[in-house]
């Protein structure tokens, strides 16, 4: 499925509405968005044209949709605050930002990336205009979109506030771009033999195929790679804590550690940088001691039986979410 995100056109008001539609109708919209079914429904033409028109073009907002096959799968939208203006909150602003607001994903492409695209879109459209940092509200309850909007590089504010829809809690993300352009690719124990021995589990390619994968999907987005493949668990321990100096983020290929490793799995929340968890086998389609894996909930991103194309998607989906 290839995925495009863009800003919308003026002349495309009817869809802006459809789909805002379909999110007021989702199951999560009481503690989504401010407004329901029923309130969005009542608005004529001219509204959805007026909102459609402003957020098309122009400095002040501006709606993305991710767009498959011709059908729109989400959408995210951007309101800037500048100077001079007081924001939602009534606070006076004093650098400029954009506020995130409308996002939603249709259920069945959730978890695919879709959000973490839009947010890039979102990003890179405020930061070329001069903005500081992203906001967000999101409803106190609502974990699911509190833990997608941390796997994005948000944070809590500490500001805490109750809306029309209940307790609400900021969150920001700086658009400063400070961290370093380079990604560490661990591969853990056997990787050496991948392309060598068992192609029927894991294909022909070699561990050389999979690190030229990763470094060209890196340097398609200005990063560098520096790789490392060791058998010992405590090498890559000490790869992993190095990283913490000059490394935006990590992708790992855990090998038989990802079973077994409470200490790789420390290793890796201990440096505080995201991570992508690859494998190029389909783990969950083979023995059941390889279902479990240490990293699953804490990996920023897991890439599973791709095979070794799969070391470019995980590069590409860790450095979008690097600020
Ligand atoms: O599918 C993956 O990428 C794995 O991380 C590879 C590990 C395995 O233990 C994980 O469950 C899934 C194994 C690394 C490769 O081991 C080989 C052994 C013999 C021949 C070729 C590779």
């Amino acid at each position: 499925m290839s995925v495009t995100v863009r800003r919308i056109r003026a002349k495309e008001w009817e869809r802006v509405r459809d789909l805002r539609l379909d999110a007021v109708r989702d199951p999560a919209a009481p503690v989504a968005f401010l407004h329901t079914y029923e309130e969005e429904a009542a608005h004529g033409d001219a509204f959805w044209q007026d909102r459609a028109a402003g957020s098309s073009q122009g400095e002040s907002a501006a709606q993305f949709v991710a767009e498959s096959d011709g059908e729109w799968i989400g959408t995210a939208t951007v309101l800037r605050r500048v100077p001079g203006q007081t924001d939602h909150h009534g606070r006076a602003v004093s650098s400029s930002r954009g506020d995130v607001v409308g996002v939603f994903v249709r259920e069945e492409h959730r978890g695919s990336g879709i959000v973490e695209a839009l947010f890039e879109a979102a990003a890179t459209w405020a930061r070329d205009l001069g903005d500081a940092r992203l906001t967000l509200d999101v409803h106190a309850d609502n974990d699911r979109a509190q833990g997608a909007y941390r796997r994005l590089g948000f944070a809590e504010t500490g500001l805490r506030f109750t809306g029309s829809i209940g307790p609400e809690i900021e969150m920001a993300r700086s658009l400063e771009s400070a961290a370093p352009r380079r990604l560490l690719l661990v591969n853990g124990p056997n990787l050496n033999l991948l392309g060598i021995r068992d192609p029927a589990v894991y294909g022909t390619d070699t561990l050389a195929d999979a690190e030229r994968i990763a470094v060209d999907a890196a340097a398609a987005a200005g990063f560098e790679v520096r790789s490392i493949q060791s058998n010992h668990e405590g090498v890559l321990i000490d790869a992993i804590q190095e990283a913490r100096e000059d490394c935006a983020g990590v992708v790992i290929n855990p090998g038989g550690l990802t079973h077994t490793s409470v200490a790789l799995r420390d290793a890796l929340t201990g440096v505080s940088l995201p991570f992508a968890e690859i494998h190029v086998s389909d783990i969950n389609a083979r023995e059941e001691f390889r279902r479990f894996s240490y990293l699953h909930d804490v990996a920023a991103v897991r890439v599973v039986g791709e095979g070794v194309n799969g070391y470019a998607s995980a590069v590409a989906q860790l450095i979008a979410l690097i600020p």
